[in-house]
């Protein structure tokens, strides 16, 4: 693989932009060498400026379901164009994705649609506290919610690969009203309940973890959570940027059966395009500006091109057998690499929830933060740069999840498993 091109475009870029790169997790800090720069991409697949193509799992992470530029999603975009790009009022379109997803959701009786996951869980906590009129929140460590300054604390995602989980410019006073717990521990969440439920607005949590790589919920931890936060009045909310539309057509929670008061989605419901959103119950919502006090806005909310490329998107995807395909695939490429682990002798741990999965190096059962910095970084490193070389691109962080899109084929697995178990084998 010849990186020329990119390698000179990443020098020219740091001199313009931070790490020159606009979101950290792109910059390759945590396995080392310099990003590839994309021209394009079709399919499963991306092609890098030096004309090097790649099976793609990261699907710009999370949003590309369909497989890059689905001919649909092309094709209706190229036609909302040619009407405007936005117009800061109104329109039927937001009504469209509105039902959409409020038929997928139906633990909200009402959604607001915002520009990206940061917006939606920020939003989310705002109304949250305006409702109840308590101030702090309960969040899990390694748990990412976006980057508003009261939810990096303890974040995941780039905050846990930059091993920087407290981030500097967060001023102690927000930190203050942010309680950290461990994932999957009843008992930490049932005492803080228990001694200071009178000042906690709400809890938020990622249903299925998404950022230090892809861990499960403990049989019976969220049903435990959901009985907890109702008997004391504290808010619930499902961060579901990640899981929504890919842990199942419902997200998490039609997957595990649990209606939370608040959901927040992102990343598939736009299709590509900066989409977010948040919602729930309308006793809360009502609460949100203008129809009540608790004030959010934004100039790109609801614009005709995202909620046309998020609308073409869950049409596809509400097509009956979507989902069975994507877990066949994603069922296929889970065997494959846990068999080339096997057989190469390397100890991996490798979770899936629906088409979101994590392979750690670790021998370790990976249940939450800790045990997933468990996982031997140094391996994982390897294993990333090894796969790229093969013309494979995973996430470039363990404490990332890997996707799959309803372009993946069987073939595109194939290799994938070829490629892991060449690399595994050499560890
Ligand atoms: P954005 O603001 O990046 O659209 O969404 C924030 C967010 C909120 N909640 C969850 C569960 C998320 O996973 C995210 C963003 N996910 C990361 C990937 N781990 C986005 C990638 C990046 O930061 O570049």
């Amino acid at each position: 693989m010849k990186w020329k091109k990119s390698h000179r475009l990443f020098k020219r870029a740091c001199e313009l932009i931070p790490g020159g790169v606009n979101s950290p997790v792109r910059a390759f800090r945590a396995v080392g060498g310099k990003p590839i720069f994309i021209d394009r991409a079709k399919g499963s697949k991306i092609y890098d400026v030096d004309g090097n193509v790649y099976i793609d799992y990261v699907l710009s992470w999370g949003p590309l379901i369909l497989g890059h530029a689905h001919p649909k999603v092309v094709n209706a975009l190229k036609k909302a164009i040619e009407n405007g790009t936005s117009y800061g009022a109104p329109t039927s379109l937001e009504i469209k994705l509105a039902e959409l997803v409020l038929k997928a959701y139906p633990s909200m009786d009402k959604i607001r649609m915002v520009n990206s996951g940061t917006e939606a869980t920020m939003s989310a906590i705002r109304a949250a506290r305006g409702f109840t009129g308590r101030d702090k929140i309960i969040k899990f460590e390694g748990c990412y919610h976006g980057h508003a300054d009261g939810l990096l604390v303890k974040a995941g995602s780039g905050a846990t690969t930059l091993g920087v989980p407290d981030s500097p410019g967060v001023p102690k006073s927000y930190a203050r009203n942010t309680v950290t717990l461990p994932f999957n521990d009843i008992i930490a969440i049932k005492t803080v309940i228990k001694n200071d439920w009178k000042s906690i607005a709400c809890v938020i949590i990622e249903p299925v973890v998404g950022n230090i790589g892809c861990v499960l919920p403990k049989s019976g931890f969220l049903e435990s959570l959901r009985k907890l936060t109702k008997d004391y009045g504290i808010v619930l909310i499902f961060d579901e940027v990640m899981t929504g539309f890919r842990v199942s057509y419902g997200g998490a929670q039609a997957h595990y059966g649990i209606a939370p008061d608040m959901t927040c989605l992102g990343k598939v419901i736009g299709g590509g395009l900066p989409v977010g959103a948040y919602g729930g119950k309308k006793e809360i919502m009502s609460m949100v500006s203008p129809e009540g006090p608790v004030y959010q806005a934004g100039t790109l909310s609801g614009n005709p091109l995202a909620m046309t490329a998020g609308i073409e998107t869950l049409k596809i995807l509400s097509k009956a057998n979507t989902y069975k395909r994507l877990e066949n695939i994603a069922a296929l490429l889970e065997k494959g690499l846990i068999d080339a682990a096997k057989k190469a002798g390397v100890k991996t741990r490798f979770y899936r929830a629906g088409t979101m999965f994590c392979n750690y190096f670790t021998d370790t059962d990976v249940v939450d933060y800790k045990t997933a910095k468990t996982s031997d970084t140094v391996k994982f490193s390897k294993f990333f740069s090894g796969m790229l070389r093969r013309g494979v691109n995973i996430a470039p962080s363990q404490f990332e999840a890997g996707f799959i899109s309803l372009a993946h084929t069987e073939k595109d697995i194939e290799k994938t498993v070829r490629a892991a178990y060449r690399i595994l084998k050499e560890l």
